[in-house]
């Protein structure tokens, strides 16, 4: 059975500062990913609309995630780099997905239900629909797989959901149009034109969690700055923010399970075997029955030393911005002739005359 050829993408929004959640659930994985596959990433600007309409620094903060891509690694001329909004096909795609997707899906979102809180009516539409233009991002390039932190998973179920829907309305035109993949999902056979995206979320740190309350996730909108590990932190404050973390009053456990119950031990534990590319049994295993007076400062050596290059980099890159736009500029142009190809097959497929 033939199968979508493998394409990996995946979006950050330029929202404010990248903290290490960002970093560990995706951007790492990224890098890693590119060794092997054809890998497109966004920044997703269009998306930055739906936290704040009206943004201080929109490019210097578009600017900030591309030269955090490129720092930890990303080839921007073996793969594709550039901001969404460079790429009309995004928003036209989104659009069509929003006559697909049902109102009761995206009310069952909850990022929607967190981010728009009691005040829902209040909310921007399009924070409703954003689950529908990150379906678009993808799938205008009919990508595979998307590597995100845990917090994405239901968006991306919600975009499987789009795609089987498109798939399956406009069937027989895609099979009138020779456009369509068969694949089979689950146990039937599906002649596709939108492949089912796989999320990559698996690792350590699957979900980072704030330092200062193990039961929420690290958040760039969190109010509180010694809640997250930004990337732009220099070593005393990364220091300042771990030594100053949220813990309880016992040792570190020697099994995994211990961690039960125990949040912000397990955040940290977490945290450390993903810099280390350790697991955390590997993790227990070197610090079983010691106390965070002696963890705390491992962590924080190992969270400096990964770090730190990192920033010297992104630092680095902001000096030159022209670098930076030129590479977005050339990323664009290369992601917006792979979107336009897919567009026209879907425009033929739906009957748009063009
Ligand atoms: N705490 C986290 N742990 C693991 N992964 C995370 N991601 C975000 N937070 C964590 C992953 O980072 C990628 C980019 O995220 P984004 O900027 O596009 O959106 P977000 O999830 O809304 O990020 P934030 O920091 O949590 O922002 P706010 O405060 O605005 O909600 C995604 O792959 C995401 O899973």
């Amino acid at each position: 059975m033939a199968e979508f050829p493998p394409l990996v993408f995946s979006g950050v929004q330029p929202t404010g500062n990248l903290h290490l959640g960002n970093y560990l659930g995706a951007i790492r994985k990224f890098v890693a990913l590119q060794e092997k596959n054809d890998c497109i990433y966004c920044v997703v600007d269009l998306h930055s609309l739906t936290a704040q309409l009206v943004h201080d620094d929109l490019p210097g903060q578009i600017r900030s995630i591309a030269a955090a891509f490129i720092a930890s690694g990303i080839d921007p001329k073996a793969h594709i780099v550039f901001n969404q909004s460079a790429v009309p096909a995004h928003a036209e795609l989104a659009w069509i997905f929003n006559c697909v997707a049902r109102i009761g899906w995206m009310n069952r979102m909850t990022q929607f239900k967190d981010k728009a809180g009691k005040d829902r009516e209040n909310a921007s539409l399009g924070l409703l629909a954003y689950p529908s233009l990150m379906a678009a991002d993808i799938l205008a390039y009919r990508a595979t797989h998307v590597p995100v932190g845990d917090d994405q998973k239901q968006h991306l179920e919600l975009a499987r959901d789009i795609a089987m829907k498109f798939n399956l309305d406009f069937a027989e035109r895609i099979r009138a149009h020779g456009k369509g993949v068969d694949i089979t999902v689950g146990e039937e056979p599906v002649h596709a034109f939108f492949p089912m995206v796989e999320p990559l979320i698996d690792g350590p740190a699957p979900r980072v969690m704030s330092l200062r309350d193990g039961t929420k996730k690290m958040s760039k909108s969190d109010a509180s700055d010694l809640s997250r590990i930004n990337l732009m932190d220099d070593a005393e404050t990364i220091s300042r923010k771990i030594r100053k973390a949220k813990t309880d009053p016992d040792g570190l456990p020697s099994e995994v399970d211990g961690l039960k119950g125990r949040p912000e031990a397990d955040n940290l534990v977490g945290i450390y075997a993903a810099l280390a590319d350790l697991s955390k049994a590997d993790v227990l295993t070197q610090f079983g029955g010691q106390q965070f007076s002696v963890f705390k400062p491992a962590l924080v050596d190992l969270a400096v030393a990964h770090l730190a290059p990192i920033t010297d980099e992104m630092r680095r890159l902001m000096d030159d911005t022209s670098h930076i736009d030129a590479i977005l500029r050339d990323g664009g142009e290369r992601a917006g002739a792979r979107a336009d190809a897919v567009m026209k097959d879907v425009k033929d497929i739906i009957g748009f005359l063009r």
